[in-house]
Parts: C-alpha cells; sequence; structure tokens
C-alpha cells in the first residue's frame, strides 16, 4: 500500500467517495485509489479491513487511518496546508465549514431520491416537495456564496476550490442526472465544478464502470 492511499466505493454511485477524492485531487499530492465495488456479498468485510466503520471512503496515510468524508477533507487541510483547501478568511473558513457541515448531516430527501448516478439521465424524477426543498436550500446557499466573491476571484464557492466545492460536488452530479434547472448564478457555478479536470477524470471513469447497482436505476 502506498504511504497516501484512499478506499472509494464504485465511482458512478458513491458520492461520499467523490468529496475527499476532489480534495485529495487538489492538494497535487501523488496518492494510490483502491475501488472497493458496493453493494456485493464481499462488501463490508474488505472495507472492514481498511475503515472501522466498514464505510468508504476511508483516507490510510503513513500508517494513519482517517474516516467520515468531511474528517478526511480536514485531515487533508491539515495535512496539505499550500492547497488551501479552506478559505484564508476566517469569517469566510467559518461560513465554508458550516455549509460543507449541513452538506454532511443534511439533505436526506435529495440523497435519498436523487441517489448519485453519474452516467445515468432520469429527467425530473424523484423531486418530491420535500426534494424540491433540498434544491432550493442549496441553491440558495450556493448562490450566497458566489455574490459574495470578488469578481475575478474564481469560480468557486470561495473563489478558489476548497472543501466546499469538494462537499457539492456530488449534488453538481445529480442535478445534471435528473436535470434539475437552475438560475444563471447556480448554472455558473455547477459548470466550473463539472468542468474540473479531476471532476471530469472520475466522470469518465464512473462511465466505464462494469459495476451496476440496481436499487440506484429505480
Ligand atoms: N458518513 C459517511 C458515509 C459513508 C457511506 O455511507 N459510504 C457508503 C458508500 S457511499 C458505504 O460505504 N457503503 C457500504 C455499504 O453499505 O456496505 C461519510 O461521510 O464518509
Amino acid at each position: 500500500m502506498a504511504d497516501l492511499t484512499i478506499f472509494i466505493g464504485n465511482k458512478n454511485y458513491s458520492s461520499w467517495s467523490l468529496r475527499p477524492w476532489l480534495a485529495l485531487k487538489a492538494t497535487g499530492a501523488a496518492f494510490e485509489e483502491v475501488v472497493i465495488p458496493l453493494d456485493e456479498p464481499t462488501t463490508r468485510a474488505t472495507i472492514l479491513k481498511y475503515s472501522p466503520t466498514g464505510r468508504v471512503p476511508a483516507l490510510i496515510h503513513e500508517g494513519l487511518t482517517v474516516w467520515e468524508s468531511l474528517a478526511i477533507c480536514e485531515y487533508l487541510a491539515e495535512a496539505f496546508p499550500e492547497a488551501s483547501l479552506w478559505p484564508a478568511d476566517r469569517a469566510q473558513r467559518a461560513i465554508a465549514r458550516s455549509i460543507s457541515t449541513e452538506m454532511h448531516a443534511g439533505f436526506q430527501d435529495m440523497r435519498q431520491h436523487l441517489p448519485m448516478n453519474i452516467r445515468s439521465s432520469f429527467p425530473n424524477r424523484g423531486v418530491t416537495a420535500e426534494v424540491q426543498a433540498d434544491i432550493n436550500r442549496v441553491s440558495a446557499l450556493w448562490r450566497e456564496c458566489r455574490k459574495r466573491v470578488a469578481e475575478g476571484a474564481g469560480p468557486f464557492l470561495f473563489g478558489g476550490f476548497t472543501v466546499a466545492d469538494a462537499m457539492y460536488a456530488p449534488v453538481v452530479t445529480r442535478f445534471r442526472t435528473y436535470k434539475i434547472e437552475l438560475d444563471d448564478i447556480c448554472q455558473a457555478y455547477a459548470d466550473a465544478v463539472w468542468a474540473l479536470p479531476a471532476m471530469q477524470e472520475w466522470v469518465v471513469a464512473a462511465g466505464n464502470e462494469p459495476m451496476i447497482i440496481e436499487t440506484s436505476e429505480f
């Protein structure tokens, strides 16, 4: 195993894996990735060899195991400070942490009814009133963040790419899969995340993955 190894699930479906993987790519560090296919009889036993919760993602860095997607992102921000994975300004950093935690802990309806499925297209499927409320909240917070970013400071929630963008990246893919209409500010932000080279690398890999999880295909 390499000094820095991330254990992730299927790239097409594992939204929790995408988040710290993007943060890890943003550090520029060399790392090994191990994809553990989800929803198979051996999945849990295999993941338990590396992650105490039996869930991915997990990161092993120089013998230290870190689990939970947001904790991994926090760890990467500390281990690779030059990557500026949080905004430099304390107030902005507090907001970035607030919205990242909000994502980690919330949006249950959107997560349940619009599961990440990058290579598929299900226009408007699963958009209940509760899901629409989650979509409205995400759109509002994206708009609020983008309005605070100075002209020319970068296309992401706080200008340059941060953990907050990694946390919302799976939502960007969901909005594409389920063809959710967005206003211009939110669409421009979603397009910027989608266009990230690391994001595109993940999207291509998701498209080429042979594994299919029937429950995410409706
Ligand atoms: N709260 C965890 C959630 C992790 C999670 O639910 N991972 C799913 C894949 S996206 C998993 O490992 N599932 C394995 C299984 O269900 O056997 C985090 O943020 O990392």
